[in-house]
């Protein structure tokens, strides 16, 4: 079941450029992450309690995020959406059809990630997070409605 949406990622070129604008339009400072793994470092945005901004730096050429900025510049890159399991969370996924790009999750800056094609979600990279810190929360009243509408028993 998705709980809420977790955070967005935004491809950039410049992070130091980037985390002074966006700091600048959210009135929050941004904590500084190197995500050796997924090869970015990320200036990261906490919106209250909600969900956060995360800007995407590339580590070098061969980073999937360097390789999304080449060919379609900067901008979004992908919808993280928190999930209790992430394995479960990828199975269910893949159970309905949605091509996934992880069969099991990894190890990611805020706990275990797995991703969904672009390619069967309507162009956008959907990620599932299983947060390492459980804040063990409802649902956001936006995910009772999405799962709602997502679910196989909708009228
Ligand atoms: N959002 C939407 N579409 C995307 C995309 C993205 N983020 N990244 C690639 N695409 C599109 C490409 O534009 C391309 O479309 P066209 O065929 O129409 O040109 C298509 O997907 C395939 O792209 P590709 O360049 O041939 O394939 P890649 O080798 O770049 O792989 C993807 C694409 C999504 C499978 C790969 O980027 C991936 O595995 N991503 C998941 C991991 C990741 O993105 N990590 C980065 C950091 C995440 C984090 O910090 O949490």
């Amino acid at each position: 079941m998705i709980k809420r949406v977790h955070h967005i990622g935004i491809a950039v070129k410049n992070l130091k450029e980037s985390t002074a604008l966006f700091e600048k339009l959210l009135g929050v400072k941004a904590e500084i992450h190197a995500a050796t793994s997924q090869r970015v470092t990320e200036a990261c945005f906490r919106l209250g309690d909600e969900a956060e901004i995360d800007l995407l730096e590339p580590m070098g050429e061969d980073s999937t995020v360097a390789k999304f900025i080449e060919k379609r510049g900067e901008g979004l890159h992908h919808i993280a959406l928190e999930v209790d399991d992430v394995n479960a969370g990828l199975k269910e996924m893949e159970g309905k059809g949605i091509q996934i790009i992880d069969k099991e999750g990894r190890e990611g800056v805020a706990g275990q990630i797995g991703f969904l094609h672009p390619k069967s979600t309507n162009g956008v990279l959907l990620e599932l997070i299983e947060p390492r810190d459980k804040k063990d929360k409802k649902p956001s009243q936006s995910a009772v409605f999405f799962n709602k509408f997502v679910s196989k028993d909708r009228d």
